[in-house]
């Protein structure tokens, strides 16, 4: 069972998207096992994006991110990581496939909706960048269905 990152980005929000994007995820068959809806501290957002700290749409990028609220998602299940790229999209929305939430929603890179991370060492270290040590949910598996313990 993985665990990965995702985040709802202002736009995302802005838009009122929300509740569709958390119905893709639950229709998927992923569990929400953490949750935060707030606006991200600035040393949060330049921390979680730091790969791209010399690259010249970091400072706009954080400074969208942390403009307005954001939802942060902890998604778990069997290869979380990979199938909620897939979800996503394409970062760049002109790529992302139709179905896709960037294909659905997006038409620029710097306002593509929503964020996920690359691999389990990324999802791991988002995670305790966004939700530190604060207890997650857990499920177990019922018969057919997914149940929160
Ligand atoms: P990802 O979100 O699909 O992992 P990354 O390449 O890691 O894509 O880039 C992180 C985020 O930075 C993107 O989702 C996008 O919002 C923003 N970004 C990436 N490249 C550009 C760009 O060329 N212009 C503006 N924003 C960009
Ligand atoms: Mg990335």
């Amino acid at each position: 069972m993985e665990r990965t990152y995702i985040m709802i980005k202002p736009d995302g929000i802005a838009r009122g998207l929300m509740g569709d994007i958390l119905s893709r995820i639950e229709r998927k068959g992923l569990k929400i096992v953490g949750m935060k809806f707030a606006v991200m501290e600035e040393a949060k957002a330049k921390e979680h994006y730091a790969e791209h700290a010399e690259r010249p749409f970091f400072a706009g990028l954080v400074d969208f991110i942390t403009s307005a609220p954001s939802l942060s998602l902890v998604v778990e299940g069997k290869d979380a990581v990979k199938i909620m790229r897939s979800v996503n999209g394409a970062t760049k929305p002109a790529e992302a496939a139709p179905g896709t939430i960037r294909g659905d929603f997006a038409m620029d890179t710097g306002r593509n909706v929503v964020h996920a991370s690359d691999s389990l060492e990324s999802a791991e270290r988002e995670i305790k960048i966004h939700f530190g040590n604060a207890a997650l949910l857990s499920y177990k598996r019922c018969d057919d269905d997914y149940l929160y313990e």
